[in-house]
């Protein structure tokens, strides 16, 4: 077991006894498939192919579970995101830093998950991914970017710098995650679901 999925593992330990799940969504390119293998999360569980939406399912440790996919796209198919939204106690948004091109674009995804019932309070997590870049923009401005600030008071929302291929801070957003989740869990007493 690498590094960082004993670290990963010891930072869920609690959800050995009450699962949890998560999504983590983000513009195609953001680097979710990069963070997944550096977590060494690269057992996949489930492959979904459908047309233009892939959903990998994967299971980083014992009691939680990871539902990945690219956000974007039409709206036909948007309206399968529901699936995988449902029995979810954390959502992951992964966004570019360099990107600031689709920024608007992330933003407004960003925000329209965000107001879909089934994901009502849950934390939220922003990697600002790609930080390694010369040109990415800080953390500060990715923040304003994006908006959060506008996001309803009852998400719990933290942002964290991050290289996806070095791993730098995915360690950290992951720590500040789990505690959120946890208390979501024990505020929201939400029975045990695999997320599905
Ligand atoms: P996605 O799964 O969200 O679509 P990927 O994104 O994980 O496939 O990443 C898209 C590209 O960005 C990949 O490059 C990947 O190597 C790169 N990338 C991801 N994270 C980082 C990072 O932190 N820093 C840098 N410099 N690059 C990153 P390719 O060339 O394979 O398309
Ligand atoms: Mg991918």
């Amino acid at each position: 077991m690498g590094f960082f999925l004993s670290k990963l593992a010891t930072m869920w330990q609690d959800f050995n006894t009450c699962p949890a799940s998560a999504a983590m969504v983000g513009l195609d390119g953001a680097g979710k498939t990069t963070i997944t293998y550096k977590l060494a999360l690269n057992e996949v569980v489930t492959t979904i192919p459908t047309i233009g939406f892939n959903v990998q399912t994967v299971s980083p440790c014992k009691g939680l579970t990871l539902t990945i996919w690219d956000v974007g796209g039409q709206e036909i198919i948007r309206k399968l995101w529901h699936h995988y939204y449902n029995n979810t106690d954390g959502f992951i948004y992964v966004v570019d830093s360099t990107d600031q091109v689709r920024f608007s674009e992330a933003k407004e995804e960003l925000h329209k998950a965000l107001e879909h019932d089934a994901l009502r309070r849950v934390p939220v997590l922003v990697f600002a991914n790609k930080q390694d870049m010369p040109y990415a923009v800080p953390v500060s401005k990715v923040t304003d970017a994006l908006e959060l600030g506008k996001l309803n008071r009852e998400h719990k929302w933290h942002i964290q710098a991050c290289c996806a291929v070095t791993g730098d801070g995915l360690m950290e957003g992951f720590e500040v995650f789990a505690s959120m989740v946890k208390e979501y869990k024990q505020v929201n007493s939400k029975p045990a679901g695999l997320g599905f």
